[in-house]
């Protein structure tokens, strides 16, 4: 028997005022076992659920449960030796060509037990969970090899089995490649082969790829579209987050569900994107922790339309972040979005940057997924520093 029950005085987040069938309000959510059976007005409430169970909620305010859309959680070992570097001098780039960076994380992640990396992985996860995260997405990309990607997919997969969260999984093999191996040898030897088992295994949503001058290069990167798109997966790419390689408009090109990064995005690849409908994908951690100083160009991706999602990037060398709270602060602050775009960015956009219409928004017939917070104006949500504002976290009808 599915559960029913009414949350009243509560405030629902503004953002859902946007259309016609959206509510704006004060208003009240029955929650139907795992989805939202109505919100609205408390008169409108349908006959079916006048008997339920009323949970009056004290004012607080109600968003969608938060969406993490793009973290690379699962890997093995740390980077704070290279954090060290880098606050001496070293740039990113420098450590990546001596052979740290990313592929330090490779040798720690192939060294590391499932157990391992799902302990470490776990933590990481229920951080997010704290703060109200009912659905992320995690990246492969720290294996470079057949086994360690299958190994890190696995694990991810696992992540949503031992804890109440949605997980969208994507393999992001071209994220590097061994430094005794050419790029292109290791597409066609192990990146693209790898691609095909992971998909049928079915332990893979989307595919991503590092598109980089310490990367892979666009056409590079349009072989591996090519190839995800024969499999029926859809793509996204890590573009422009340090220098321009015109990633963001060859994404759009293959209608990807987002460009990610975008630090140095051209004015063509904004256009591109509004054209394809591509989210923009931001992280502010990544811009922060490395000491970035160019700006992604904001305003005129608001100018253009461009749907704006906000993330982690939840990794060991530029973003050892697990607070997307903290992310939305320094969207605003760092990167001048309003706290309404802020929570745009970790809901509604969210969802639609991992291809999912059923979440990030509260509305009959999506998923429950909630998040309730002990306060009133949503603007708190990107105020605040720090604090440990949840008051409850609701994952597919169920409080946990
Ligand atoms: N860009 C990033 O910010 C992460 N991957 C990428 O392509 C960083 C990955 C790492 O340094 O471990
Ligand atoms: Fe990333």
């Amino acid at each position: 028997m599915p559960r029913t029950y009414i949350l009243s005085d509560i405030k629902i987040a503004p953002f859902i005022s946007k259309g016609s069938d959206e509510y704006v309000g004060d208003g009240i959510i029955a929650v139907d076992g795992e989805t939202i059976g109505f919100i609205g007005d408390a008169d409108d409430l349908p006959q079916q659920y006048r008997e339920s169970e009323v949970r009056a909620l004290g004012g607080r305010l109600v968003t969608p449960g938060l969406i993490d859309c793009h973290t690379h959680l699962v890997y093995g070992g740390s980077r704070a030796r290279e954090f060290e570097m880098r606050l001496t001098g070293a740039s990113y780039e420098d450590i990546m060509t001596a052979g740290g960076g990313i592929f330090s994380t490779v040798e720690a992640t192939r060294r590391a037990s499932e157990s391992g990396l799902l302990a470490s992985a776990l933590q990481r996860v229920d951080n997010l969970i704290r703060e109200g995260v009912t659905t992320i997405e995690v990246k492969s990309g720290y294996g470079l090899d057949t086994e360690t990607e299958l190994k890190m997919l696995r694990v991810a997969r696992r992540l949503g089995e031992e804890r109440h969260i949605r997980v969208r999984t994507t393999f992001l093999g071209a994220h590097a490649y061994p430094k005794d191996m050419g790029a292109d040898d290791y597409l066609e030897q192990i990146c693209l082969p790898t691609m095909e088992e992971v998909a049928a295994e079915g332990l893979v949503d989307a595919v991503d790829g590092f598109c980089e001058t310490v990367g892979f290069t666009p056409a590079q990167i349009e072989r591996v579209f090519n190839a995800a798109e024969k499999l029926g997966l859809p793509v996204k790419l890590h573009a422009e987050q340090l220098s321009d390689q015109g990633g963001a408009a060859l994404a759009a090109s293959h209608n990807a569900l987002s460009a990610d990064h975008l630090e140095y995005l051209s004015d063509a690849g904004i256009a591109a994107m509004a054209d394809a409908g591509t989210v923009a994908v931001l992280l502010p951690a990544a811009f922060y922790a490395l000491r970035e100083t160019k700006l992604p160009p904001i305003q005129k991706l608001r100018d253009a339309g461009v749907p704006m999602a906000l993330a982690t990037d939840s990794n060991p060398g530029t973003s050892p972040m697990t607070s997307l709270l903290l992310t939305m602060n320094m969207g605003a602050t760092l990167f001048g979005m309003t706290p309404q775009e802020c929570l745009e960015g970790v809901t509604v956009h969210a969802a639609r940057a991992l291809g999912l219409n059923d979440c990030g928004q509260i509305k009959a017939g999506k998923h429950a997924d909630l998040a309730i917070w002990n306060f009133s104006d949503p603007a708190e949500m990107s105020y605040r520093i720090g604090d440990a504002p949840l008051h409850m976290r609701i994952f597919g009808g169920e409080t946990c």
